[in-house]
């Protein structure tokens, strides 16, 4: 049965819990920044500040554990928010000439 169809019935809250049990959750997705060898930590930090809305504080300890582990979380999305954050971050990185990269990840 369609997910909005109707089940005859008077009484509302049954209706509600059924399509509550059926309707699932939109998948999400990590937007993700990988480490470099050239990309200043600075930079790092003002983009994870700029399209993240970390605080100066988290930012830095975000752009640590990328540069020490290789990959670091930003955030978790809808599809369409985390591809926009991606493409927000590569372009401004790539207008500022540095190889940062920024990758999405179903979570
Ligand atoms: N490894 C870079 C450096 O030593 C810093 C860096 C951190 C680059 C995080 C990219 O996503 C990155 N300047």
């Amino acid at each position: 049965m369609e997910p909005n169809m109707v089940t005859p019935t008077s009484d509302p809250t049954t209706i509600l819990e059924k399509q509550e049990a059926k309707i699932k959750p939109p998948p999400m997705f990590e937007v993700a920044l990988l480490n470099d060898d050239y990309t200043p930590m600075e930079f790092v930090v003002s983009v994870l500040q700029k399209f993240f809305g970390m605080d100066r504080e988290k930012a830095t300890q975000v752009m640590l554990k990328v540069h020490r582990e290789g990959r670091g979380v930003c955030g978790i999305y809808p599809r369409d928010v985390a591809a926009s954050k991606v493409e927000q971050v590569s372009g401004y990185a790539r207008q500022h000439q540095h190889p940062l990269q920024c990758v999405m990840e179903e979570a």
